[in-house]
């Protein structure tokens, strides 16, 4: 599993906190910490409050540059931020994300093709969140296509079926499992998956029972990549055990130790 650290958001108070005030160390803890618990990239979200974000990426960037070179992924609706975001990586780099609309499919699969960027696409458009796996796959379709039109390698799309909260959406869950096995038959070179994974707890209780259960069940259908927060152990050793159980790791007494220390 390709493990991205959702916790560089500007949706987490002390993280808005941190880039309106430019505390660098904050924000290079929060990096550091989430590599120690096991994340291969950071997800970078300047939230909602922030008044510049084109600047603020751009300096999220330059102080996590300084601390890692692990991928950075710029997790944003608007290109210009992206654009900005990507004129000052050294490191790799995931753009996060474009959606199905043709528009912004013809700005950020050039993109991504020019800086060899792995790229995030939502199965989203402009007439909103899809209701069932079959609108799901189309839009996931749309994607695959324009990336192959357009040259982009299949292996570096991500795929998102756009996770819902189950108190929202709980007719959609089974739909949304199914959907991240079934982006796979879209192509061949296959299409990888990704999912936001907090967002199935919003607004719930006993939320990292909620995160565990639905990752592991994800994992079962076939996800690649998650965004989530690594510093939850109990979550990350599910996933070690659920990859386990899988046959993707090899079976050893201190698997936990064994795959927790890499
Ligand atoms: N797909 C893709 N990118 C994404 C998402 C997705 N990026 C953003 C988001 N969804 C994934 N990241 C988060 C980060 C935090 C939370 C949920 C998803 C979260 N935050 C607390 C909350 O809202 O309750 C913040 C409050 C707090 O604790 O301070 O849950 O789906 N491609």
């Amino acid at each position: 599993m390709f493990i991205i650290g959702e916790l560089i958001n500007g949706m987490y108070l002390s993280i808005a906190k941190a880039i309106k005030e430019k505390n660098k160390e904050v924000i290079q803890k929060c990096a550091l910490d989430q590599i120690a618990c096991g994340a291969d990239a950071l997800d970078l979200n300047c939230g909602p409050a922030s008044k510049n974000p084109t600047a603020d990426i751009q300096w999220l960037v330059e102080v996590i540059q300084e601390v890692t070179d692990k991928t950075l992924v710029l997790d944003s609706s608007k290109p210009q931020v992206i654009d900005a975001g990507l004129r000052v990586m050294k490191n790799k780099v995931m753009i996060n994300s474009t959606t199905a609309d043709p528009q912004k499919l013809a700005i950020m699969i050039p993109l991504a093709n020019q800086h060899n960027a792995k790229l995030i696409g939502l199965a989203i458009d402009a007439k909103g969140i899809p209701q069932n796996k079959d609108q799901r796959l189309e839009l996931a379709a749309t994607i695959v296509s324009a990336c192959s039109e357009s040259g982009f390698p299949i292996e570096e799309l991500y795929l998102d079926p756009i996770v819902l909260p189950v108190n929202l959406g709980q007719a959609q869950m089974k739909d949304i499992l199914e959907a991240i096995r079934d982006f796979k038959i879209i192509s061949e070179p296959q299409p990888k998956t990704v999912i936001g994974l907090s967002n199935v707890s919003q607004g719930s209780s006993f939320r990292s029972l909620i995160n565990r259960m639905f990752l592991v069940m994800a994992v079962g259908y076939g996800l690649d990549a998650a965004i989530l927060d690594p510093t939850d152990k109990e979550l990350m050793d599910s996933l070690i055990t659920a990859e386990l159980i899988l046959n993707k790791q090899i079976y050893c007494d201190s698997y936990l130790d064994a795959y927790r220390k890499k």
